[in-house]
Formats: structure tokens, C-alpha cells, sequence
């Protein structure tokens, strides 16, 4: 399987990962008002140093009760990170938003990957992404972000999740997407229980059925906090295992914060394909 991102084909006959740059201005080390762009891009080659072929760049915070966020804002956090890291280097960027108006100018601005946690359900997000032509992710979430975490409620989680992903494949189908630019995520954490998101991450195989890339973020999460008990600086190697998990059982992309040690994670597993049996 392989990814038209543009200015790049991404192979996704092995393991492809994602690196998360946060440029909401909660997550910069000098607290300002409005991210570094130098510092952020310098991140950005970083991460694709250590290995990471797309960066997942996003300015809003999803996290439960962080605040909205005009598309204004958004695009000016967005857009000088996007330039920067473009004219440094060459891997693909996706943009972490679900706004229309986001998405058309961080793709403007070199963005060539969208990830939207609201799968396109946005006015007018379906009919911007399709006009842009670049591949997008389509991610499952129960609720909204502010409390979506209330009360998750599921008859089969899996086959509920399975079953929303394939609806919002047929309308990008229906509003003219290429079917083969299309990726899906489960969204763990997102609306769900640690025992939601268990049988999610360990039926997983069921997802790649549809014979669409799926891309798995877990990295630091709750559930990997709840499992372990450890607070989100500590859950490094609890990520890495259900990185390993998420391979194992079909994923094709794993978004993450930690670069490196997930690669080395994800060569193990590769390696088992050298002898097959
Ligand atoms: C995802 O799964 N997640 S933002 C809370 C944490 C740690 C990490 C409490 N965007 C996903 O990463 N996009 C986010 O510790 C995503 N899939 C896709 N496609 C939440 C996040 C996080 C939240």
C-alpha cells in the first residue's frame, strides 16, 4: 500500500510514523502567547531525524476542557510552523485540524496530510478536503472533547466504531475523495473506557478489513496511565508495547511523541517479516 502525499509517496509496506508537534501555546517551554516558530521546526528535524516520516502538526488542544479556538488562531500558530518546517525539510506534514479554513491554508502552506479527529464532519470540512486532493485521516470519536469522557456508552464498541468509520468513508466517496487517500484511526481515548479502549486496541485487525491504512495514536494517553499508574512523563514504555500491539495487529501508521525509542520498537516487529514462519 502506498500514500500519494504530493510531493511524496509514503510506502506503508512497513511501518510509517507520525510525530507529534503540539503549537497550541500550553505546550512551549517559554510559555509565550504564541509558539516559537524556530523552536518548532527545529523539533519537527529532529523527529525526522530520529526517523518520523510524517509530523503531525496542530493547533488546537483536544484534550477534555481545553478551550475552542477561532480559525484565526489556529492558522496564524499553524501556518509559519508548516512554512518552516517545509523549507527545512522534506518530510510529509499533516495538519491536526478540523476546521475547513485550516485545513485549506496549512495545505497551502505545505501541508500535504489532513488529520481530522472530527473525520470531516465539520461544515464544510468534506467538500474543502476533497477539493484539496490530499490524503486524510478519518478518526473515531464518541461526543465532543470537552466531555467526551462523561458517560461513553457502546452496545459492541468495535463494531460501533468499525461501523462509523465505514459510513464516513462513503461520504468522502460520495463527495468525490479518492478512496485510496483515505486512513483510519479508532481514536483511542477519545470517548472511550480503559475497557473500551482494550478491546479496540486488541480486536484492531478487525478495522484493517476495510483495506485502508490505519493509523494508531495511543502515545502517553490515559489508558496507558490508568493501566500502569504512572503519570504522562512516565509512559514511555507502556506506549511502546501497545505501539508494538497496534503493529502486531495491523496498524500502518503510529502517531507518537517519542520518536526514537518507537522506532526501534517498530524495527523489532519488522524484523519477525525476514523469516515468516
Ligand atoms: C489520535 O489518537 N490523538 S490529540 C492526552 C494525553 C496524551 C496524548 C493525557 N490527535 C489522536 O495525543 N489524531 C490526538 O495524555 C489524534 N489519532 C489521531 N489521528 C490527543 C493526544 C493525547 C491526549
Amino acid at each position: 500500500m502506498q500514500l500519494n502525499c504530493g510531493h511524496r509517496l509514503l510506502d506503508l509496506s512497513r511501518p510509517v510514523v507520525m510525530g507529534i508537534l503540539n503549537v497550541t501555546p500550553d505546550s512551549f517551554s517559554d510559555g509565550g502567547a504564541y509558539p516559537d516558530t524556530a523552536q518548532a521546526a527545529a523539533r519537527a528535524r529532529q523527529m525526522v531525524e530520529e526517523g518520523a516520516e510524517l509530523i503531525d502538526v496542530g493547533g488546537e488542544s483536544t484534550r477534555p476542557g481545553a478551550a475552542a479556538v477561532d480559525s484565526e488562531t489556529e492558522i496564524s500558530r499553524v501556518v509559519p510552523v508548516i512554512e518552516a518546517i517545509r523549507a527545512s525539510c522534506d518530510a510529509v506534514i499533516s495538519i491536526d485540524t478540523s476546521k475547513p479554513e485550516v485545513m485549506q491554508a496549512a495545505v497551502a502552506a505545505g501541508a500535504a496530510f489532513i488529520n481530522d479527529v472530527r473525520a470531516l464532519r465539520e461544515p464544510g470540512a468534506l467538500e474543502v478536503a476533497a477539493s484539496l486532493e490530499v490524503p486524510v485521516c478519518l478518526m473515531h470519536m464518541q461526543g465532543q472533547p470537552r466531555t467526551m469522557q462523561d458517560a461513553p456508552d457502546y452496545d459492541d464498541v468495535v463494531t460501533d466504531v468499525a461501523a462509523f468509520l465505514g459510513e464516513r468513508v462513503e461520504s468522502c466517496c460520495r463527495a468525490g475523495m479518492a478512496r485510496e487517500r483515505l486512513v483510519i484511526d479508532p481514536g483511542f481515548g477519545f470517548g472511550k473506557t480503559l475497557r473500551h479502549n482494550l478491546l479496540l486496541l486488541n480486536n484492531l485487525h478487525r478495522l484493517t478489513e476495510f483495506g485502508l491504512p490505519v493509523l494508531v495514536g495511543i502515545s502517553r494517553k490515559s489508558m496507558i496511565g490508568a493501566i500502569l499508574d504512572r503519570a504522562v512523563d512516565q509512559r514511555l514504555y507502556g506506549s511502546l508495547a501497545a505501539a508494538t500491539i497496534s503493529l502486531m495487529k495491523g496498524a500502518s501508521i503510529i502517531r507518537t511523541h517519542d520518536v526514537a525509542p518507537t522506532v526501534d520498537a517498530l524495527r523489532v516487529v519488522t524484523a519477525l517479516g525476514a523469516v515468516r514462519k
